[in-house]
């Protein structure tokens, strides 16, 4: 196992001391540590990330840290290929990517196919790489550096780190950001208010997983959600394609504050189609709670006037239970598109459980109610 504060260490010491990413939850211990100890920057996605690297590698020559989940992979081809290669600009990063999928190692439905390929994508995109598991020595480790990867980055090419379950030692930091209400309960109260034909589009992470639990719980079924448990950030965009689709249901997305940001042009064409049956909750908690917790920059934005000047035509807030019972009645009566955000706290419970149906159900159960079957 990896000591994260002797590798962070080490970095600094061989001049590698800026880090820019999307967090992981495999990569929690290396993320925390970076936020108590390091300036760090939480992009609003990985390929964002990329780019912002790239920048910094442009005005100091010093090799950027980009972090991420397997995941956001996808997300950086482009900026990979056509930016940092070195059949373009050949822009040196080091790359830091967490593991989801792993082939032998049990994860979720949607972390199968990427676990798969991610270290064949890493040869397609000519990233050398080396796998960190719970065996490997930060002495191992030191090496790769010392007698490839420093090597490569001289000559503009990039390197990965691939982190496996358990490879690094545990580090972890208290997060709050002062709010009450928590996620769950903001997410059982909406959709206890909406009724039978209102569909619900949720978010990547422990939305999902709260709203699927609360169905569970009330006997309701599954066939008014779609869970999107992969593909973070289009969740709002999937909505919209179902408000248009069907335009005499009203169709709810139940967003995350890190999942908004990260592919927030999806506010400008929901608002340029202009959907009336278009309802989008964020649940803002201004972190990536599902993953650890670590800070997004929603904190600090002007909401009502971002999504106002988007083209949505009515905006709504609340922070505490009674805020939101008020509101909703109000919120749900208006002509979309309507948005609200509701400030909730920075955790969850210990034993929240997963989908217990698989996507392919999920997807017919949706399919058969928005056909009303
Ligand atoms: C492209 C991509 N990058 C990263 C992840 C890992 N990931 C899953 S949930 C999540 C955080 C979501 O944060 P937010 O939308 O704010 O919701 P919260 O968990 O805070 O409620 C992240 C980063 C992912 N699934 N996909």
């Amino acid at each position: 196992m990896i000591d994260v504060g002797e590798f962070i260490g080490y970095l600094d010491d061989i001049g590698i001391n800026f880090f820019c990413g999307v967090p992981d939850s495999q990569l929690s211990p290396f993320c925390d540590y970076l936020e108590e100890n390091c300036r760090n920057i939480i992009a609003a996605n990985e390929g964002n990330a990329v780019a912002i690297a790239s920048g910094y590698n442009l005005s100091t020559g010093n090799y950027p840290v980009v972090f991420l989940q397997n995941s956001g992979l996808g997300n950086i081809v482009n900026p990979v290929t056509s930016l940092t290669h070195r059949k373009v600009y050949s822009i040196p990063v080091v790359y830091v990517i967490g593991w989801r999928g792993q082939p032998g190692v049990h994860d979720e439905p949607q972390h199968k196919k990427q676990g798969e390929i991610t270290l064949d994508m890493l040869e397609l995109l000519d990233i050398e790489h080396f796998v960190v598991d719970r065996d490997t020595t930060f002495g191992e480790l030191k090496s790769v550096f010392e007698n490839s990867f420093l090597d490569r980055l001289s000559d503009g090419d990039s390197v990965a780190i691939v982190v496996s379950k358990g490879a690094f030692e545990d580090y972890k930091t208290a997060k709050s950001n002062g709010n009450a209400l928590t996620r769950e309960e903001a997410i059982r109260t909406v959709t206890a208010f909406l009724g039978d034909s209102d569909m619900i589009v949720s978010t990547t992470g422990k939305s999902s997983r709260e709203l699927f639990e609360y169905r569970e719980e009330q006997g309701h079924g599954h066939g008014n959600d779609f869970l999107t448990v992969g593909s973070m950030g289009h969740s709002s965009s999937i909505a919209l394609g179902v408000a248009l689709g069907s335009p005499d249901r009203k169709i709810f997305c139940f967003d995350g504050d890190g999942a908004m940001l990260m592919h927030m042009g999806a506010l400008a064409l929901v608002g340029s189609e202009g959907p009336e049956n278009f309802y989008h909750v964020m649940f803002n908690n201004s972190a990536h709670e599902s993953v650890g917790g670590l800070p997004t920059v929603m904190r600090d934005m002007h909401i009502d006037g971002l999504v106002k000047a988007c083209g949505y035509r009515n905006t709504f807030n609340a922070s505490s239970i009674d805020e939101l019972k008020e509101v909703l009645p109000r919120f749900v009566e208006s002509p979309g598109p309507a948005f609200l955000n509701i400030d909730v706290d920075i955790s969850s419970r210990k034993d929240l459980g997963r989908p217990t149906t698989t996507p392919a159900e999920n997807k017919r159960d949706f399919m058969k109610k928005l056909q009303g079957e």
